[in-house]
Order: C-alpha cells, then sequence, then structure tokens
C-alpha cells in the first residue's frame, strides 16, 4: 500500500500518540454530503457527522486537521471522530451565523480584478475577514494583460493597504508570475479569495502548471464571474504549495466578538488617543488628531473612511460564537 507523508500536506505536529483508534488526516474537499480527507494511507471519503463526532462547534472544514475513523477497507465511509485545534480560521458572517471558509491557511491572497471598478468598503472587509483569521494577506491585482489602466488601480491599492504587498499578475500572459511564484514555501498553505471571476482558478492552474480546477468566462455585459467553482478545495502543487481554491464571493461579512476592534484599525486607534475629544467622530470635531494625520499623509483617508464606516458595527456583524479553535494550537 503506499503511503503518504503527511508533512507535505502541510502537517507540522510530531506524531500524536493520543490518537484514539483513528487516523490524522487534512480535508482536501468538501462537499455537501462528505468529505475528501488526506490521510498517511491515501485519500477517504468521510461522513461529516457520526456517532462518534462530538463537536458540533467544529465541524470540519477545508483545510482542517481531522481525526476519523481508521478502517481495514479504504473505500469504505470512514466516520469523523475529531476536528483537530485550527492554527487559523478564516470566517464570514452569513444570515446562518459564523460560516468557516479554510482553516489552518498560512496565507490568503486576495485577487483584484485590474478590468473591473474597486470597491474599497467590499475589499477593507475582506481584509479584515483574512488578518482576523490569523493568516498572513496579500494583494493580488489580476488580469494586468486587459487593455486597462491597471497602473492607477495598483497605486489606488498601494495607498490604502500601505503595509501590504501588492503584486501584479496576468495568469495569461504570466507577467509577473516569477514574482508571485517566488514567494512561495512547500507545506505552506495559501487561500485565494475574491469575487467571481477575478481569475483565482486560472491563476492556480498556472501555478500549477496544468489544468486542475476548472474556470470559466466572464459575462460580456458586467463582466462579472459566473460562479464557476462551486466548492473549497486543497490542492498540492509541484513546488509542494499547498491552495485552497474558494467560490468567489460578493460580500464577506467579517466574524467580530462584540466590542472588538479589528486589527487594521489599530493604527487609527493610536492616533485617536491624541483627539481632543474622547467620543470623537473625526468627522468635524476641532482638535481631530486623526483629520490632522490624513492632511499631513500619515494616514490615508479611504482608511480613515471604512474606519468610520466600520466602527459601530450593526447587531448582525457581531458574533458571539464560541471561537472554539481559536486560542488553542496544535501540537
Ligand atoms: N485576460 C485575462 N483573463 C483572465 C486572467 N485570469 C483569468 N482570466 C479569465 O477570467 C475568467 C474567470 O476566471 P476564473 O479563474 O474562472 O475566475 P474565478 O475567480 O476562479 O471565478 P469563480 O470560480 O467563479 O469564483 C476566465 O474567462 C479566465 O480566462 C488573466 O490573467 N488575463
Ligand atoms: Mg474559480
Ligand atoms: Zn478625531
Amino acid at each position: 500500500m503506499s503511503t503518504t507523508n503527511l508533512q507535505n500536506w502541510g502537517w507540522q505536529g510530531a506524531a500524536r500518540a493520543d490518537v484514539r483508534a483513528g487516523e490524522i488526516g487534512r480535508v482536501l474537499r468538501e462537499d455537501r454530503r462528505r468529505l475528501r480527507v488526506m490521510t498517511s494511507r491515501g485519500v477517504r471519503l468521510v461522513a461529516h457527522r457520526g456517532k462518534a463526532f462530538t463537536q458540533p462547534l467544529a465541524l470540519p472544514h477545508v483545510g482542517d486537521w481531522v481525526c476519523v475513523s481508521k478502517d481495514d477497507d479504504m473505500t469504505s465511509l470512514a466516520q469523523m471522530i475529531e476536528t483537530l485545534p485550527r492554527t487559523s480560521e478564516i470566517a464570514r458572517l452569513t444570515s446562518q451565523g459564523a460560516q468557516t471558509i479554510a482553516a489552518n491557511v498560512d496565507e490568503a491572497w486576495l485577487l483584484v480584478d485590474a478590468v473591473r471598478n474597486v470597491n474599497l468598503p467590499a475589499l477593507e472587509r475582506y481584509m479584515i475577514a483574512i488578518e482576523e483569521s490569523g493568516a498572513k494577506a496579500r494583494l493580488v491585482l489580476s488580469k494586468i494583460d486587459l487593455d486597462c489602466n491597471w497602473m492607477v488601480l495598483a497605486d489606488q491599492l498601494r495607498a490604502h493597504f500601505r503595509d501590504m504587498d501588492v503584486h501584479e499578475v496576468s495568469a495569461l500572459t504570466g507577467d509577473g508570475m516569477q514574482a508571485l511564484s517566488a514567494t512561495l514555501r512547500a507545506r505552506s498553505t495559501y487561500c485565494l479569495m475574491g469575487e467571481s471571476g477575478t481569475g483565482k482558478s486560472t491563476l492556480l492552474n498556472r501555478l500549477a502548471g496544468r489544468d486542475i480546477a476548472r474556470t470559466g468566462e466572464v459575462r460580456g455585459r458586467d463582466g462579472k464571474g459566473r460562479h464557476v467553482t462551486t466548492h473549497r478545495e486543497l490542492f498540492r502543487l509541484p513546488s509542494g504549495a499547498l491552495f485552497i481554491d474558494t467560490p468567489g464571493m460578493r460580500e464577506l461579512v467579517p466574524v467580530l466578538a462584540a466590542g472588538a476592534k479589528p486589527r487594521r484599525f489599530e493604527r487609527i486607534l493610536e492616533i485617536a488617543r491624541d483627539c481632543q475629544f474622547a467620543d470623537c467622530s473625526h468627522q468635524h470635531e476641532p482638535g481631530c488628531a486623526v483629520r490632522q494625520a490624513i492632511d499631513d499623509g500619515r494616514l490615508p483617508a479611504s482608511l480613515a473612511e471604512s474606519y468610520s464606516r466600520l466602527a459601530s458595527p450593526p447587531d448582525e456583524r457581531v458574533s458571539a460564537r464560541m471561537r472554539l479553535h481559536r486560542s488553542s494550537s496544535t501540537d
């Protein structure tokens, strides 16, 4: 029987002695009915829930390390036993509550389509979700081969997301791809995010050197995507890097604990301590340090705008969900 080195799938822990009658694996793909899990003996199909599974708040998602039943018959449906603690978790808030998009991601790439208008508030929400997840963020401006003024867009992104790497690429011509590929590390997990049609799956195929994910045309009318990717899936590239492709999401509402301030706004909060009024709204009050910092060019105006939009989140943005896995670490 062939064996798989789980370290090639990102496993960093020592061999666990405490696995109860099961085996460790990583969730490669989640569908509504089944999980595909890579174990050291190969891929197994796993039922989402089973009698042995007692963690209703920690349902497994793509990227998760799980413990599943170890059956002699590899073709039988395995049962979930346990979802192991996560090192990071990208989540969003839906009408049904918090939803995990991907687990144990080292770096998330947010794709921005060079031919579409940049929607900074939407990108900001994506970025908050990534930064709060514990993963590193990277911005990728895609489709720079198309006739457009992408350099203006790139400048706009750099002005707003100052501390962030912005890569300009074309998956079609390969422009910028070498610099992006050079950042990849084997056994690290990357997650592709962004609206439908921004070219996530195309970029993945280019990095893989062959078509591993399905891609599709955008609509002629408005250049929007057609939601070609319908499930989340983790792939291993020849370089050894691990990539999670996700279906494009138009809206992503970050999951924030009640009263929590996203890390993105730490700098504003720091500057705001020097405002004359403690409850300064940074709109029209005299002695406002935030407006002063914008005028001085120390703070991007667009960031301050995002802040005032998100500073007092409406109730539905606030989730009191127990973040079961956040504080614990993988062993
Ligand atoms: N010209 C050009 N077209 C691209 C590039 N990258 C992607 N496209 C096209 O954009 C369209 C959408 O690409 P996909 O890779 O399917 O987009 P996606 O982000 O995976 O979309 P969803 O799976 O729906 O979220 C396809 O027609 C691609 O050929 C690029 O660099 N240049
Ligand atoms: Mg896709
Ligand atoms: Zn102020």
